[in-house]
């Protein structure tokens, strides 16, 4: 039997956006907006306004997650939801009940609360009146935002994230046109990778000058995507290493260890795209780091040294390496995703030996499934036993780098019930607990059950 540490986290995670559904917002995410404006993106053209309906199921969704074991559960508090007026920082009061009423059943149900700050969904206003990310202005009204959410709910709310995937916003937004606006320019790619970090080590200013890490935590998530070079041969290598400055360190380093990678400087100045910025705001992000991480972890990444010349007529970090379509890979048909537990491994280790051991959690894994009603049993639930391999696999590797000392507290599924995603909507389901779009029927799937004995044993 795996046992896994005293106290561990076995919890599950989701966002506001995804979840809650668009009612009584006094403002758009760029989702929000997107949707309005180009349905035909998503799936089924099934949009952000109505997902699971958290916003008004949120008391009989809580009591399902505790009814599967989990004592943990992240969710994120909608910069569009709660604030009315950006540059004041005047807060919806709706919002505020709404908030308050989650966290407290949380704590009523004994489930440790998470919140996150920034889960993909900056305020459109601010795009259009600012330029959104690529803004210092920005960067300011977030740590309004971020000082009023603390001071709302920090009384209750212990574990705090900045951002979740900051990436994924640079990539979605400036590099591959996944997220609005569907920019490509690399040199704003460059210039809001760093605004995000400076924007969350103000975050983390705010709540140690607030005097809130007495007894709370403040950390970041990031989708950690470990690189595994083609081959031995020194320029494969090379590529795999500065895939990894540019997906992974870029945020790593600095939450982490207050500094950017001097290799991922360098080659921004050889380009001549490195960010602007001042030698304050580098001193707020080296004496601003993170207390814990959370790791998102899905598939790694597999790389090889370019083969044929980059001609893209932008600045591109792929201008240095090529994606690698290894042969044989295990890969999740219905997401396009390699499966790949053993990074788990891999990444305890690194975080161990390179990140001062830093105390983590894994805060995104899980299996998106297509068609999964057709799994429904005769007693009416879904028999995912697919899911239950995935996850049992990867926690098999993340043991055995707590076993060597890497410090792991807790491993979230995505997501605890079938919620919305960015573009492909309700095309993949990942939940312990699966959702009826037509009625809101919710209904614990065979990993819940199995879940919840994990739970009690502390194992498996
Ligand atoms: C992560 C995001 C989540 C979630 C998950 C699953 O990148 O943090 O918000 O959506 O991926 O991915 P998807 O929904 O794209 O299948």
């Amino acid at each position: 039997m795996l046992k896994f540490p005293q106290g561990f986290w076995w919890g599950a995670a989701t966002s506001g956006p995804q979840a809650e559904g668009t009612f009584n917002k006094p403002h758009k995410n760029v989702f929000d907006y997107w949707y309005e404006i180009e349905p035909e993106v998503f799936h089924n053209k099934v949009g952000p306004d109505i997902t699971s309906s958290f916003y008004h199921s949120y008391r009989e969704d809580i009591e399902m997650i505790k009814s599967i074991g989990l004592n943990s559960f992240r969710t994120s508090i909608q910069w569009s939801r709660l604030i009315k007026d950006f540059e004041t920082g005047e807060v919806d009061e709706d919002a505020v009940r709404f908030y308050n009423g989650v966290i407290d059943q949380c704590i009523k149900n004994n489930i440790t609360p998470v919140m996150a700050l920034h889960h993909f969904d900056l305020p459109v206003e601010l795009y259009d009146k600012y330029g959104g990310w690529e803004s210092k202005h920005v960067v300011d009204l977030f740590a309004i935002f971020a000082s009023k959410a603390f001071e709302l709910f920090a009384d209750r709310v212990k574990h705090w994230v900045t951002f979740n995937e900051p990436i994924v916003v640079v990539e979605g937004q400036y590099l591959y046109q996944f997220h609005y606006p569907k920019i490509v320019d690399g040199r704003k790619a460059v210039q809001v990778a760093f605004n995000i970090n400076l924007a969350s080590a103000k975050a983390v200013q705010v709540f140690k000058d607030g005097g809130y890490s007495e007894d709370g935590k403040i950390g970041i998530v990031v989708n950690l995507t470990p690189s595994y070079p083609r081959s031995d041969s020194n320029e494969d290598k090379k590529a795999g290493d500065i895939a990894d400055l540019f997906f992974n360190r870029l945020f790593l380093d600095p939450a982490v260890k207050g500094k950017f990678p001097a290799e991922i400087v360098d080659l921004l100045l050889k380009d001549d795209v490195l960010w602007s910025c001042t030698q304050e705001e580098l001193l707020i992000i080296e004496k601003n780091t993170v207390d814990f991480l959370g790791v998102n972890y899905y598939q790694p990444r597999r790389v090889m040294a370019r083969e044929e010349g980059f001609n893209g007529t932008e600045w591109m970090p792929h201008k240095y390496f090529d994606n690698y379509e290894m042969p044989g890979r295990r890969m999740n048909v219905h997401r396009g995703w390699e499966i790949y537990p053993k990074a788990l491994y891999d990444i305890s280790i690194n975080l161990k030996e390179n990140y001062n051991n830093i105390p983590w959690y894994v805060s995104e894994n899980g299996m998106g499934v297509e068609g999964e009603e057709k799994f429904i049993n005769s007693e009416g639930y879904i028999e995912d036993d697919y899911r239950i391999e995935f996850i049992q696999e990867h926690l098999e590797w993340l043991h055995k780098g707590i076993s060597e000392g890497s410090n792991c507290f807790g491993y979230h599924l995505w997501t605890p019930i079938d919620c919305w995603s960015w573009m492909n909507a309700y095309k993949n389901r990942y939940g312990y607990i699966s959702l009826d779009l037509q009625t809101q029927k919710k209904t614990v799937k065979k990993s819940g059950y199995w879940i919840k004995e994990v739970v009690e044993k502390n194992g498996f």
